[in-house]
């Protein structure tokens, strides 16, 4: 299949506080790996992948944004054209999880109305430090009418949260 040879494009930008593991999602979801410490995102990187949906071609343009406060007014400029944003906290780190508010108020403010949010809890493999209960993440993201996930880029398939967005779109 040639790159250009899609039925659908769709892009679908990562935010959420620095360390959360927003790029080991997208490694792990467009290379099948967890990198080996690579530094934290400058800016925003760029990735594609095209996946197969209900015989469909989904072509996806992933921008992993920096979650560190120095990079917000580059990161915001991404968010207009976002048919999907990938909110993630990480649910061994409370302070990633009290930072959603706020990471709701930019997307309120820089994104399309109609753009599609999930909720992602990241690094699950680590439960014994858990400091975020599933089920108040859960409440959180249902009074914000978001979807909610919870996955870990280190041992899961966590292509779960980009394919089902995709279905959303879809249908
Ligand atoms: N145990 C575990 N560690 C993870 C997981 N995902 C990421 N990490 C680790 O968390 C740290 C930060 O991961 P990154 O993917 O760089 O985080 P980020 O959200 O992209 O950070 P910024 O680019 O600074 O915004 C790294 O040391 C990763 O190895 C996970 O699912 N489980
Ligand atoms: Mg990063």
């Amino acid at each position: 299949m040639s790159m250009e040879d899609y039925d659908y494009l769709f892009k679908i930008v990562l935010i959420g506080n620095a360390g959360v593991g927003k790029t080991c999602l997208v490694r792990r979801f467009t290379q099948g790996l967890f990198p080996p410490g690579q530094g934290a995102t400058i800016g925003v990187d760029f990735m594609i992948k095209t996946v197969e949906i209900k015989g469909e071609k989904v072509k996806l343009q992933i921008w992993d944004t920096a979650g560190q406060e120095r990079f917000r007014s580059i990161t915001q400029s991404y968010y207009r054209s976002a048919n999907a944003l990938i909110l993630t906290y990480d649910i061994t780190c409370e302070d990633s999880f009290r930072c959603l508010p706020e990471w709701l108020r930019e997307i309120e403010q820089y994104a399309n109305t109609t753009v599609v949010t999930i909720l992602v809890g990241n690094k699950i493999d680590l439960s014994e430090k858990r400091e975020v209960l599933r089920q108040r993440a859960e409440d959180f993201a249902e009074s914000q009418s978001m979807l909610y996930l919870e996955t870990s880029a280190k041992e899961s398939d966590n292509g779960k949260a980009i394919s089902y967005l995709t279905c959303c779109n879809i249908n």
